[in-house]
């Protein structure tokens, strides 16, 4: 006898068929661009909670927006760090640095001095403003985009230079993509190309630093897009479970190479609200409002070194510029979505402020802007030394077999052996180094 429901009280009668959403950016190339639609909460609103407020008190600011600095350039609300002007100057300054080595490394990129690089124009407050916020041995485990933290953290520009340019000096010995660095003396995590990997490693981190008695934190970044990996959600389940001292940064910059946020649930919720399901701390902040990042950050590791648990930050922002030198982003958005963004620039708007405040002025912001340009030139120089893409100098050819085991094992001398002949017979003049 046939089992279970009966196909004809099943039947489907007249229902519409099924469909799906597939998301649309709002705007493409030669668009008119209209914000009008985002919802941006006046500067000074949202409450700032005791750090270690129960997670469900963080409710309202992952739907809201933590501001500090106005239209005005002033700070406000319970939110405004009230940092010395000496600190918000050096901020200004990791920020400005930020930029002027992007600059400089896209143009050699250009140059073909390297293959590759990713620039973070327009979100410099997010890794520097962070970097301010964190102690100087707390874990970071960025993704590529945080290049401001390294800085922050004043690793020498000529070493991140010669790891772009994969020359005799890179520490990484050529393994890593150029941008992808990693130093264990300013505790930066290697980064990963493999998406939101550090998620989870992160989280583990933070485990691990709690279950040896320490102190130190871990703090983690990923795009928005890279939200949507399965490592995010794993990194989230066990944050929250294990209440691990984790500072979570997502930084929403609208775009995912030419993907918009709305693939990665941007149309449905903010990223942030993403943390009262998993039943954790959150905080929506304006990414370009340095102070307002700074705020966010030390709240979520204050609340990290109490024992409080986890914080979720979304950084709101916007990617400025392409995703990378590989990419054309006029080919899928409009050129205007830059221009209009309603949250401006995070550097001119700290600037401002700092003038505002009677602590700055357009003179010294111009100095300060041709003395780090003369800086970062003399870092490419010092880093040319040591060689450029192409030119020969490089680790030599079998460091690319070694350091894997302690003795290079028979078959893998085989294989560079084979290797270095084959090199032998493409470029006759060629000498293995
Ligand atoms: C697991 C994985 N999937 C896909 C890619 C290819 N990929 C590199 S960057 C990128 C976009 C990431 O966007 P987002 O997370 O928003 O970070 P953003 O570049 O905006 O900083 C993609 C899809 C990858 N590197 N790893
Ligand atoms: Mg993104």
């Amino acid at each position: 006898m046939a089992t279970g429901p009966d196909p004809a009280k099943t039947a489907r009668g007249n229902l519409p068929p099924l469909s799906l959403h597939v998301p649309e950016p709002n705007f493409r190339p030669g668009d008119p661009v209209d914000y009008s639609f985002l919802d941006i909460p006046p500067p000074g609103l949202l409450p700032r909670p005791d750090e270690t407020c129960p997670a469900t008190e963080t409710t309202p600011l992952c739907s809201g927006m933590v501001r500090v600095l106005g239209n005005d350039h002033r700070a406000v609300g319970p939110w405004d760090p009230k940092l010395d002007p000496e600190t918000l100057r050096r901020m200004l300054r990791a920020m400005a640095l930020t930029r002027a080595f992007d600059d400089r490394m896209y143009r050699g990129q250009r140059q073909g001095k390297t293959s590759f690089y990713m620039k973070c124009t327009g979100e410099e407050a997010t890794s520097v403003a962070s970097t301010f916020a964190l102690a100087a041995d707390d874990m970071v485990f960025p993704s590529y985009r945080q290049q401001g933290i390294l800085i922050a953290r004043g690793y020498p520009l000529t070493e991140m230079i010669n790891q772009i340019y994969s020359n005799k000096a890179d520490k990484l010995k050529g393994r890593q993509l150029p941008i992808m660095y990693s130093c264990r003396e300013h505790n930066f995590f290697t980064i990963s190309g493999n998406l939101a990997t550090q998620y989870p490693q992160a989280v583990g981190w933070a485990m691990a630093s709690a279950i040896k008695g320490d102190s130190r934190i871990a703090t983690a970044w990923v795009g928005e897009g890279s939200s949507a990996e399965g490592d995010f959600h794993a990194a989230m389940t066990f944050a929250a479970v294990y209440n691990a001292p984790v500072v979570l940064n997502v930084v929403n910059n609208q775009w995912a190479i030419s993907s918009f946020s709305g693939f990665a649930g941007a149309e449905r919720s903010t990223f942030a609200n993403r943390a009262v399901g998993y039943g954790i701390a959150g905080i929506r902040v304006d990414g370009n409002d340095a102070l307002a990042v700074y705020a966010a950050t030390r709240w979520a590791a204050n609340r990290a070194r109490a024992n409080g648990g986890p914080t979720l930050i979304e950084h709101f922002t916007y990617r400025a510029e392409g995703h990378s030198t590989s990419d054309d982003p006029s080919a899928y958005r409009s050129a205007h979505e830059r221009e209009e963004w309603p949250l401006g620039d995070p550097i001119m708007r700290l600037k401002r402020h700092l003038i505002e405040l009677g602590e700055w002025s357009l003179e010294q912001q111009e100095a300060m802007d041709a003395e780090l340009v003369d800086l970062v030139k003399a870092a490419t120089k010092e880093a040319e030394k040591n060689g450029i893409l192409g030119h020969g100098l490089h680790h030599p050819f079998h460091t690319m077999f070694e350091d894997v085991y302690k003795e290079l094992p028979w078959h893998l001398e085989e294989q560079a052996e084979q290797a270095i002949r084959e090199r032998q017979t493409k470029w006759p003049e060629w000498k293995p180094e």
